[in-house]
């Protein structure tokens, strides 16, 4: 029983192509604007409160290497990285335990989807800023999804990685 819902749901997420949403086109095309498909206008309007907990917080991108020698302080920018446009990653590394920057690391940052096997399309760059900040550019998501970050970090106390989950969110749909 379980292993069957196990193997169905992972065929569900295995899914990479029919769940990918058609690529924005320019935005100047003079698409004879495709059927207005009567918006879901279903999600009632509550009360302050309750439309404050519904949002998606601000996801943590930080914590400790899986060998506990450094810690992890990722900020992406923009803070919301939009579906399928490059962005950017600084990564601040410290030490764990003294907080000291870790400096002079040879450091790399990659983002993938586990559950659909597949990386990113572009291939990030990555340089030393100094005072233990580290810059990835040439970021892109190109999927709404569970991506997951993965840092990697060697310097001279060795070998510390952290994989951090990442929810993409899909690109609003224009109106
Ligand atoms: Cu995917």
């Amino acid at each position: 029983m379980r292993l069957t819902l196990i193997a169905l749901s992972l065929v569900i997420l295995a899914g990479c192509g029919p769940s990918a949403p058609a690529p924005a086109l320019n935005e100047g095309a003079s698409a004879p604007a495709a059927t207005p498909a009567s918006g879901p206008e279903s999600a009632p309007v509550g009360g302050p409160e309750s439309a404050a907990a519904s949002l998606p917080g601000p996801t943590r991108l930080d914590g400790q290497g899986e060998r506990g020698l450094y810690a992890f302080k990722l900020t992406p920018m923009p803070a919301e990285p939009v579906m399928g446009q490059i962005f950017q990653i600084e990564t601040r590394v410290t030490d764990a335990r003294t907080n000291a920057p870790i400096l002079g690391a040879t450091f790399k940052l990659d983002a993938t989807m586990p559950q659909h096997r597949h990386g990113m399309m572009t291939e990030a760059v990555h340089k030393e800023l100094g005072e233990g900040r580290y810059l990835s550019e040439g970021l892109k998501l190109h999927m709404p999804g569970a991506w997951e970050i993965r840092v990697d970090v060697d310097a001279k106390a060795g070998h510390d990685t952290i994989k951090l989950p990442y929810e993409q969110r899909p690109v609003a749909t224009p109106r």
